[in-house]
């Protein structure tokens, strides 16, 4: 008997079924130059600290890509006492697709930058702030392009996006204060403070990018997404893997990480976090986290656009 067999070495059955599983059709046309685009012109812009003018024109050129995308775009925030005794001002950007919709998505991701470069290798650079090219930069830049898209073709539910602010304030590696978690994500603990939701509008989960634009980026499960946020979780891993992603979203638990998730998950939203947190070299964060390295250098448009792709599909498989 012959039996025929594929140049992937399957016999036709096995074939069959596994072009079956291939035949899924990707949407939306997620562009890996555009997102690194976004990127570096949100680093031309320098360290994009609370407060500074470079935060400041950045954000405003925020508000500007994402109004010609988006329904409608909003900035809210009100001043924090930071860990340092500093007083900061708060701007979390919000931006609305089909704002009428009850049924929604929340994605965000900071776009502030970390005043200090506590981790840098050269202790006499410590003090000076990041470019945050990956740390901050890429999780916004993968969303604008996102936001291109459904300004493109609509998705059925609507889709908010949270541009937080003052995520990396938190107390510096040679402070008394360092580990105490709340002196991190500031912006995103305001924001879950006062959520702008009825108990009808109020998204059905969140998706949070921060760190995904490392060359050669994989992301592992974050341990509190796992725990808490099954869904999305669940929901992100198996479409990386319908894309043919699998190395880049590998179904293995990865880090416990204090980030913009865990306010929105207690505040009721359960909210996955998609961050580089098994780099090979480091066992945690990127090499270049928190140091003078994380600059354009370091980012990598195929990272940009694995994590984009994913979350685009997810966002358009997602039914009323
Ligand atoms: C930890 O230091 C474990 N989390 C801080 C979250 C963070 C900082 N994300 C980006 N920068
Ligand atoms: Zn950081």
């Amino acid at each position: 008997m012959l039996i025929s067999v594929s140049c992937s070495g399957k016999t036709s059955a096995a074939a069959e079924s596994q072009s079956v599983e291939d035949q899924f059709a990707e949407r939306g046309s997620f562009s890996a130059d555009s997102a690194y685009s976004y990127v570096k012109r949100q680093v031309d812009f320098g360290p994009r600290v609370p407060g500074s003018d470079a935060h400041k024109a950045c954000r405003e050129w925020l508000v500007e890509q994402l109004s010609a995308y988006a329904d409608t775009v909003t900035v809210s925030g009100t001043p924090v006492t930071a860990w340092d005794g500093a007083t900061i001002p708060v701007h979390n950007i919000f931006a609305r697709f089909k704002p009428e919709s009850q049924a929604r998505i929340l994605l965000a991701a900071h776009y502030d930058t970390r005043p200090w470069a506590d981790h840098d290798p050269d202790s006499d650079a410590r003090l000076k702030p990041i470019y945050g090219a990956n740390d901050g930069a890429s999780g916004v830049g993968v969303l604008l392009e996102i936001a291109r898209n459904l300004a493109k073709e609509n998705p059925e539910v609507g889709v908010d996006i949270l541009l937080t602010d003052a995520e990396d304030y938190g107390a510096r590696d040679d402070s008394p204060r360092a580990h105490e978690e709340d002196t991190w994500c500031l912006g995103a603990q305001q924001f879950a403070r006062n959520l702008p939701y009825t108990a009808a509008d109020t998204p059905r989960y969140g998706i949070l990018l921060d760190m995904v634009g490392g060359r050669g980026a994989v992301f592992h499960q974050e341990y509190f997404s796992t725990r808490y946020a099954q869904k999305p979780t669940a929901k992100v891993w198996a479409m990386a893997r319908k894309l043919g992603l699998t190395d880049r979203f590998p179904a293995k638990e990865g880090g416990a990480i204090n980030d913009d998730h865990l306010p929105l998950i207690r505040a009721g939203i359960p909210t996955t976090d998609i961050i580089e947190s098994n780099n090979a070299s480091t066992g945690s964060f990127n090499p270049t986290w928190h140091t003078h390295d994380d600059n354009m250098d370091n980012i990598d448009p195929s990272s940009l656009s694995a994590a984009g792709r994913v979350v685009l599909n997810v966002i358009y498989s997602e039914k009323p």
